[in-house]
Parts: structure tokens; sequence; C-alpha cells
């Protein structure tokens, strides 16, 4: 073996037990993870997050690895003259194949491992989990609506007070419709966004796990106002919560009320 069949076998070592090494230590911080009093259900967010820290990490390995290799080896076997004229090692038949396919392999296996965690993590992320809390959406230009059934419809207007709040440890999934044009209903905080449609319906479902206040927003051209189509979404203590969405019901049968009369 010759320097430049050392060098490029220590350097596929490298990525190869990199690469083992970064799998082990995801497999070993676990995938998804349940949160807290939410009956043992995956979060999706926590998934989407750790997929992305691991590709992140096995992109910049792997491209640190072959960066330094090929820097190496256009400083080590650089044209000393004007007139000089390279020469490649001689690689027997086994070596070449070699050579070739082994790369290969490091990088398939990597795919093939990033995909399999892929594909656990949309199950998850498409399979609603049966205590999730159902609120229907409706997309209009240029505002949301959430129907909390019972009579509870929020008419959530840019900026304004009325907008959607869910329990926090709690499953919620979203059934989602437009009257007018295709909407896209985006929640960064949890990592979902999923398009609205008139005359059919879609669906997310997302898990809060803590008190907090983020944004909805639109994520599709729907018109002039598009810009303008957002709202806020508060995750709260499950038990403020309940009481917001009593005295929800109790306006909604007032006005109810008054309406009859009229
Ligand atoms: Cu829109």
């Amino acid at each position: 073996m010759n320097r430049f069949e050392r060098l490029l076998t220590l350097s596929f070592g490298a990525v190869a037990s990199l690469a083992a090494g970064a799998a082990s230590a995801s497999e070993a911080a676990g995938y998804g993870g349940g949160a807290a009093g939410s009956g043992g259900v995956s979060d999706p967010a926590a998934g989407w997050n750790h997929l992305w820290n691991e590709v992140l990490i096995d992109i910049t390995v792997i491209g640190v690895v072959f960066g330094v290799a090929a820097l190496y080896m256009l400083i080590r076997y650089r044209a000393k003259s004007p007139t000089a004229v390279g020469h490649g090692p001689k690689l027997k038949g086994a070596a070449a194949v070699a050579f070739a396919l082994v790369p290969a392999a490091i990088f398939m296996a990597d795919d093939f491992f990033l995909s399999a965690k892929g594909w656990t993590l949309w199950n998850i992320y498409r399979r609603v989990p049966p205590n999730a809390l159902e609120i229907k959406v409706t997309g209009h230009q240029w505002y949301y609506e959430f129907d909390y059934g019972n009579g509870v419809n929020v008419v959530a207007m840019p900026g304004s007070d009325d907008y959607l709040r869910v329990p926090v440890g709690r499953p919620i999934v979203m059934r989602m419709t437009a009257d007018d044009v295709i909407h896209s209903l985006s929640l960064p905080h949890y990592r979902v966004k999923e398009d609205i449609m008139p005359g059919r319906m879609t669906y997310i479902w997302f898990l809060p796990t803590e008190a907090r206040k983020d944004v909805v927003t639109c994520t599709m051209f729907c018109g002039d106002n598009h810009s303008q189509m957002w709202t806020n979404i508060e995750a709260m203590p499950p038990a403020q919560f309940e009481a917001w969405l009593a005295s929800q019901k109790k306006q909604a049968q007032g006005q109810r009320a008054v309406e009859n009369k009229g």
C-alpha cells in the first residue's frame, strides 16, 4: 500500500466510524419522546428538531472529512512545474472496485439511516392520537376561523384578542377547509404546516408541551392581503383553557338567546 492508498483508506475509515458514532449517539438520545402529561404521545416537533440536528451533524462530519482529504491531496499532488505530467498509482482490480463502492456504501448507509428516521417521524406526524382535541379551521381571505364545537367559534382577525387557544399537554388536531382560495396553515413553533383547500378536508396535529404564545401564519400566497393573514396561538394550562372555553360558550349561548328573541 502506498501513501495515497493509505490516506484514502484512513479518510474513509474515519467517515465510517464518525457516521456510526453519530448514529449510536442519536439512538441513545431517543426519538420523538413523550411529553409530561401527554399520556406517552410522541411529540412530532421534538422529532423534527432532532432529525434536523442529525442531518446538520451528518453533512458537517462528512463534508469536513472529505474537504480535508481533498485539500491535502490538492497540495500533496500539485504540479510542481508548468510542464509536469501527473501519473496516478495503478490500482489492482479489487482495490479499484473497493475505492468506488466503499464511499458509495458509506453515503448510502447514511442516507438510508436518515430516510428510515424520516419515515418513522412521518408516520407519527400523520397518525392523530385518539385523545386529541378537535378544532375545525376555515380559511378565509384573509383570516382564520376556529370552531371548537358547542357554538364556540373564534373569528381570528389579525392582531385581535380573538385567537387560537389550546390546552397544554393534550394533542390538538385541526380539521381544515377553506371557503374561497387555497391557504396554508402554519404553526412554526410546532413545526407543522398544511394546505387548506375549498371542497377538501386536510388535517394536522401537534402537541403543546408548555404554556406559551406564538404566531399562526398563512404560508400560501392567497391574494392582496396574504401577508396580513396571521393570528396567535396560546397554549394555556388546562384549567385556564377550560375556563376560557366555558366563558366563550356562555357568550355564544347569550348571543343565540338574543337572536332567537329578535
Ligand atoms: Cu391565506
